[in-house]
């Protein structure tokens, strides 16, 4: 397959190119930088230095003698996106292209605007250049479990039927989530919903739940191939900052009650998601939708794991509860349905002692680069 990944510089779009590269397929990764500009603006760099996209493909093909096609550019500049897709005329766009933090969106209003633009032109242009284009071509958008917030009901694979005075019909499921960069993605989701029922695209939307983990396969080549690893409080996920906050001697920063549950999966995971996705398209004119978790914990759950894994490994781990910082539930029902990623062939990586165990051995080895001042900052929701 020819896989074109928006975003290929980042957490996941880096690990996503080494995965399909590695099985064969035809990669071109393009990405404008977002992620390095801002995590410098904001002074919170990550954990492993990695090389610049150019430099790591080189890297890769060094090791492999497979080659990554990579493009440095903007994809909210239509042209620029369209050339790319007349040029390599892809089987999959996988769409990570966007501002991936509700911290971010949340600062001021010059960010909260950013967000707005980019998460929703970069979705816009890439429907239209996939019509243009490649009109077969899957488009993948990475979604987020949080569109759908925290309701007190069963939250289901995307979709819900609706019995109303006498009549059913089947809409997409309610949507109310609790930060602005979530609410884009509820955004994009219908403007991509609008362009299958209107143009007749096809276009899978991973639900994606907040992401943890470091090493991949294919990253355990060779260092220079490790994603870039956020700790801080705008790019870093919740396990993933528990870790290094346990490394340096920070106590853990659970916001509120920590009863808030979600849920997780591994980047391992991430990758035969969107893997086996992009291996088994939907149909023209379908959006299908997967809930793209493994299992589900609440914060307090997760800070108790790192801390016993933590303590065995010899380190004193502190829990902390933070003033919550954000809007969100502290207490609530929580019951998601996630099988459709296991019916089409996920093999899940659960959560174990082992695998924090690796992680804090990763983590270890970078421990000289953690800025404590990175770690909690108190971006407010209010
Ligand atoms: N939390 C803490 N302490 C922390 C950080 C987070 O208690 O130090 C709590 C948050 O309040 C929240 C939960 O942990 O209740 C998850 O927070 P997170 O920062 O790990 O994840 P979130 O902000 O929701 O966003 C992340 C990714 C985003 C993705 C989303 C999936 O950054 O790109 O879309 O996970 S989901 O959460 O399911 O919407």
């Amino acid at each position: 397959m020819k896989i074109l990944v928006l975003g290929a510089d980042g957490y996941l779009g880096w690990p996503t190119c080494l995965y399909f590269s590695q099985r064969g397929h035809q990669v071109t990764g393009v990405d404008n930088y977002f992620r390095r500009y801002a995590s410098l603006e904001l002074d919170c760099e990550a954990l492993i230095p990695t090389p610049n996209l150019v430099q790591r493909a080189q890297i890769w093909e060094e090791l492999t003698g497979k080659k990554i096609h990579v493009h440095i550019g903007d994809i909210t500049n239509y042209g620029f996106l369209l050339s790319i897709c007349q040029k390599y005329q892809p089987d999959t766009v996988i769409h990570y292209a966007e501002q991936p933090s509700a911290p971010y969106s949340m600062i001021n209003q010059e960010k909260a605007a950013f967000t707005v633009q980019n998460n929703l032109l970069s979705t816009l242009n890439v429907a239209y250049a996939v019509k243009a284009s490649a009109p077969e071509c899957q488009i993948i958008k990475v979604g987020t479990m949080g569109e759908y917030g925290t309701p007190n009901i069963d939250i289901e694979e995307g979709w819900i039927e609706i019995e109303h005075k006498g009549k059913k019909d089947k809409f997409l499921f309610p949507r109310q989530a609790s930060s602005l960069y979530h609410t884009t993605k509820i955004q994009d989701t219908d403007l991509l919903w609008f362009y299958v029922r209107t143009w007749g695209i096809r276009v899978t939307d991973l639900m994606q739940g907040p992401v943890y983990g470091i090493s991949t396969a294919e990253s355990d080549l060779d260092p220079r191939l490790m994603t870039m690893f956020n700790y801080d409080e705008i790019f870093g996920t919740v396990l993933n900052r528990f870790i290094v906050q346990a490394i340096v001697g920070h106590p853990l920063t659970i916001y509120g009650k920590g009863n808030q549950i979600r849920g997780y999966l591994n980047i391992r995971d991430t990758m035969q998601c969107v893997y086996l996705s992009a291996i088994q398209p939907p149909a023209s004119g379908e959006l299908r939708v997967f809930n793209q978790v493994t299992e589900t914990f609440s914060v307090r759950q997760l800070a108790d794991k790192v801390s016993k894994v933590g303590e065995k490994l010899g380190y004193q781990v502190h829990l902390k509860h933070f003033e919550n910082p954000r809007v969100e539930k502290e207490e609530h029902y929580y019951n998601p349905q996630y099988t459709g990623l296991l019916e089409i062939g996920l093999q899940p990586h659960y959560l174990s002692d082992e695998v924090l165990e690796k992680m804090f051995k990763i983590v270890e080895q970078y421990k000289a680069n953690i800025k404590t001042d990175a770690i909690f900052r108190g971006v407010s929701w209010k």
